[in-house]
C-alpha cells in the first residue's frame, strides 16, 4: 500500500497564506474583460476568435511520461510537436503573415514545444518583440511551472494576462508515476523528491500569478490508473487556490508517437470516462471543456490548424526588422482602422445576436418541458460547427463534435470529443468506428451535410442525423430537434412556438 506522507493542500494550510478567501474571478465573458476575446479561456470566444502558437521554446526541464518531443514531423498533430521552431525575430516575422491575413486572430501563445519557462530569455524576448508591434494582442504562457516563481515579476510586467500551468497531480507520490524526472537548479532528481520539487514550485507560482491578478489556467492530463482517481482532488486545490480554470485533457498515447506510456501501453481514457470524470466536478462554469489539444506550432481557429502555410519558407520577405529598442505599449485595444477592429464591430454584433437567439431557445425549451418537471427527458446531441456558434460544417469535415445535453436543466454544454474527420480522400469505415466510439450515449447529431453511407452507419448505431436546420445558431437547431423527437416520442404533446428574444 502506498503511503501518503504529504498533506492535503488547498485545505490545511494557514489561513494567512490561502487565496480562497476572495471569490474566483468569473469565466464568463461578461464578468471578466480580460477573456471576452481569449479563445481558450471562454467558451462563447471560441467560435470567434483564433490563436497562434509560436514554436520558440525548445528546451523543457522535466521529462512527463506522455511527451516525446519531435521536430519536422508534419504528419502528427498532438501537443509538444511542431514542424520548425523559431528565433524571436522569426516568430515575429510570422505573427505579422498571420496577423494580415486573420482578423480574428487575438492571441499568441508559447506553449512549446518543450517549456516556455525553461526558454525564458527566448520566450520573453518574444513577446517584447510582439507586445512592441501589437498591443491589442493578448499575449499567453503555458508552462510545467517548475522555473515558474522566478518569472512571475517579468509576466505581470510584460502584459501577460494568461499563464496555463499543467499540473496532473498534488501528491507527489502520484506524479512520480507520471514523471521520469525533473531538472531542477542543476540537479536532475527522479522518483517523488523530483515529483514533490516540481510540485512545490507549480503551486507557489500559482500563489504568486493569482496574487499578481494574473488569470491562471490549469491543465491536467487525465492518465487512466495513475491520476483518474485524483484529479478531484487537483480541481479542489487549484480552485481553492485560485485559479481560474481547469481543463483536464485525455491523454494521448499512441505508441507511435514512442512517448514511455506509449511503448507501455498506457491506455487513453474513453471519451465517456473523461465526460463522467468532468460531470462529477459540478457546473460552476469553472471547468474548461472545449481544449482540442493543441500543436505548439497552431495557427488558427480552436480545431483548425493552418500553421503549415506560415511555414517560414511560405512568408512574404519582410522588409521591418524588429526594433528591439521599441518602447513596450501596454495592451490595449487598437485604435487604427485594422482589420482586427473591423473584425471586432462584426463580431460585436453577431454576439447580440446570437445571445437574443439562445435566450428565445432556452425560453421555449423552458415552456417546452416545464409540464414535465424534473421527470422530463434529457437528449444527448452531438453539433458539428467551424464557427460562429453556428451548425456549419459537413460530417464528414468535423475532427470534433460538440456535445450537449438538452432537458430540464436547459442547455448543458458537455464538451467536445476528438475524432479523425471521416472524409480523407474518401470515408473509411475504420475511421466510421472510431467515430462512433467517439459518439456513444449520443442521441442524434446535427450537422450541415452528410453522405449517405455514414448517415446509414450513425442510423445503424441508433443515432439519428439532422440537417435541416443547417446554418441556424446551435442552441436555436438543439432545440428544435429536441422538441420535435420529444413531440414525436409523445414525450411532449406539442412543440410552443419560439419567441425571438
Ligand atoms: Fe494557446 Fe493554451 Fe494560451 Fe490557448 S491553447 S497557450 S491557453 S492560446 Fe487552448 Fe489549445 Fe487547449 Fe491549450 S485549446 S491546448 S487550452
Ligand atoms: Fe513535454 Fe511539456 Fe512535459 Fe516538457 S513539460 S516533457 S515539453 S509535456
Amino acid at each position: 500500500m502506498r503511503a501518503k506522507a504529504t498533506p492535503p493542500l488547498g485545505s490545511d494550510r494557514p489561513e494567512s497564506n490561502r487565496t480562497d478567501a476572495a471569490p474566483a474571478p468569473d469565466p464568463r465573458p461578461a464578468r471578466d474583460p480580460r477573456v471576452a476575446n481569449h479563445p481558450c479561456y471562454s467558451e462563447e470566444a471560441h467560435h470567434y476568435f483564433a490563436r497562434m502558437h509560436i514554436a520558440v521554446a525548445p528546451a523543457c526541464n522535466i521529462q512527463c511520461n506522455y511527451c516525446n518531443r519531435k521536430y519536422d514531423c508534419s504528419n502528427e498533430s498532438r501537443p509538444g510537436v511542431v514542424s520548425e521552431r523559431l528565433t524571436p525575430e522569426q516568430a515575429l516575422r510570422k505573427v505579422r503573415a498571420v496577423a494580415a491575413d486573420l482578423p480574428q486572430l487575438s492571441v499568441i501563445g508559447i506553449a512549446g514545444p518543450g517549456d516556455a519557462l525553461a526558454n525564458a530569455a527566448r520566450s520573453f524576448a518574444t513577446f517584447r518583440l510582439i507586445r512592441a508591434e501589437f498591443p491589442d494582442l493578448k499575449l499567453c504562457l503555458s508552462t510545467n511551472g517548475l522555473a515558474l516563481p522566478e518569472h512571475v515579476e517579468t509576466v505581470k510586467s510584460l502584459g501577460i494576462d494568461h499563464v496555463t500551468i499543467t499540473l496532473n497531480a498534488v501528491d507527489p507520490d502520484i506524479g512520480a508515476g507520471i514523471y521520469a524526472w525533473v531538472a531542477y537548479k542543476g540537479r536532475r532528481t527522479d522518483g517523488r523528491a523530483g515529483a514533490q520539487i516540481l510540485l512545490d514550485q507549480q503551486m507557489e507560482g500559482l500563489r504568486r500569478l493569482v496574487r499578481a491578478d494574473i488569470l491562471v489556467k490549469v491543465n491536467s492530463v487525465m492518465i487512466p490508473g495513475h491520476n483518474d482517481g485524483h484529479l478531484a482532488e487537483v480541481n479542489r486545490v487549484v480552485k481553492a487556490e485560485g485559479a481560474f480554470l481547469h481543463n483536464i485533457m485525455p491523454l494521448i498515447s499512441d505508441p507511435a508517437h514512442g512517448t514511455a506510456f506509449g511503448l507501455a501501453g498506457q491506455r487513453e481514457p474513453s471519451a465517456a470516462e473523461l465526460a463522467a470524470l468532468q460531470d462529477s466536478l459540478g457546473e460552476d462554469g469553472r471547468l474548461m471543456r472545449h481544449c482540442r489539444q493543441c500543436r505548439a506550432d497552431a495557427v488558427g481557429m480552436l480545431g483548425e490548424d493552418s500553421g503549415a502555410r506560415y511555414a517560414l519558407a511560405n512568408l512574404p520577405p519582410d522588409a521591418a526588422a524588429p526594433d528591439p529598442s521599441r518602447p513596450i505599449a501596454p495592451a490595449q485595444p487598437t485604435t487604427e482602422e485594422t482589420p482586427r477592429a473591423e473584425y471586432q464591430a462584426v463580431v460585436d454584433q453577431e454576439r447580440a445576436d446570437y445571445e437574443a437567439a439562445r435566450q428565445a431557445a432556452e425560453a421555449q425549451l423552458r415552456r417546452a418541458l416545464a409540464p414535465l418537471g424534473a421527470a422530463a427527458p434529457a437528449l444527448r446531441i452531438a453539433v458539428c460547427s467551424k464557427g460562429g456558434g453556428r451548425l456549419n460544417q459537413h460530417f464528414g469535415h468535423a475532427r470534433s463534435f460538440h456535445v450537449y445535453r438538452v432537458g430540464a436543466e436547459g442547455l448543458v454544454y458537455e464538451g467536445v470529443r476528438g475524432v479523425d474527420r471521416y472524409c480523407n480522400r474518401g470515408g473509411s469505415d475504420q475511421r466510421m468506428e472510431a467515430i462512433l466510439q467517439a459518439l456513444a450515449g449520443v442521441d442524434a447529431v446535427l450537422c450541415q451535410r452528410i453522405g449517405n453511407r455514414p448517415n446509414e452507419q450513425l442510423a445503424a448505431a441508433g443515432i439519428a442525423v439532422e440537417t435541416e436546420h443547417a446554418g441556424a445558431y446551435i442552441e436555436t437547431a438543439l432545440v428544435a430537434v429536441a422538441l420535435d423527437r420529444l413531440a414525436e416520442s409523445g414525450a411532449i404533446a406539442s412543440v410552443p412556438r419560439a419567441i425571438p428574444g
